[in-house]
């Protein structure tokens, strides 16, 4: 048995954010749910509460790489921590399934790869630009580069300098890879709310891709993080 912590960084997911936590529930070395809500004004919090999570609630936007790491700052010390995404609704009871290398101690981090289409249209090319970016930096092809949803070793989760927010999880890669952990990915049956391909949903695309760039920046340097991206744009075959 393990002692795993859930971390769910939320922001207005009324829709979703009750079965999440009700999923992430049910996962047996899940002994603690904890939601952090980064400014919500739509309930968020107080629905994810009674689902049964514990709330750290953030009285302003912070972003979703600080959101975590508020997170991981209220939990004490657990063996590992499970990431995931407000927006997995049931799906995430899948979750579980990434914690088994790290109870087998075959890996650092396991990453959650969604089902093939299962990512909302728009997603490509910063997609694309990521998996480069983490081929150049790791020398391997990840199918799922910035998946929310992760399992990582505890002390090594707490040891990170987390990128901000949308940097998070090009950031965890980078990183873990670099203080030498073990990277898995993992399929499995994971779903999640469509992105609109309306302005809105073209902003939140448009603020991935700068949070990415900055997070891959401040890592590998300006001049690396641009020449990979030109790169995905314009090889379709080198990763
Ligand atoms: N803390 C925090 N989390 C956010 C914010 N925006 C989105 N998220 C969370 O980040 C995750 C991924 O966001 P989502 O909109 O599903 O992005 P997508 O799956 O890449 O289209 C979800 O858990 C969201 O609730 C934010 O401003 N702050
Ligand atoms: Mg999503």
């Amino acid at each position: 048995m393990m002692h795993v912590v859930a971390i769910v960084p939320a922001k207005n997911r009324v829709d979703s954010i009750a079965a999440t936590v009700t999923a992430l529930s049910q996962i047996p070395d899940v002994v603690e749910v904890l939601v952090v809500d980064d400014g919500s004004i739509d309930g968020t919090g107080e629905i994810a509460e009674k689902a049964g999570a514990r709330i750290v609630s953030l009285n302003s936007n912070v972003g979703k790489g600080d959101a975590v790491l508020a997170g991981v700052a209220a939990s004490g010390a657990p063996q590992s921590y499970l990431l995931v995404d407000a927006d997995l609704g049931d799906s995430a009871v899948h979750a579980a399934e990434l914690l088994r290398p790290l109870s087998d101690n075959a890996a650092e981090m396991v990453i959650g790869v969604f089902p093939k289409a299962g990512r909302s249209k728009g997603f490509g090319l910063l997609k694309r630009a990521a998996t480069q970016i983490l081929f150049d930096a790791t020398g391997r092809k990840f199918a799922e580069p910035l998946s929310g949803q992760r399992a990582v070793d505890g002390s090594l989760m707490r040891s990170l300098n987390l990128a901000p927010r949308f940097g998070l999880e090009i950031g965890l890669t980078i990183d873990v890879d670099k203080a030498g952990g073990r990277i898995e990915e993992i399929a499995g049956d994971f779903s999640h709310l469509p992105t609109g391909r309306g302005p809105k949903g073209i902003l939140h695309r448009a603020k991935q891709f700068r949070d990415v760039a900055q997070a891959s920046a401040s890592r590998l340097g300006w001049r690396g993080t641009l020449e990979s991206m030109s790169r995905s744009l314009m090889r379709r075959t080198n990763t």
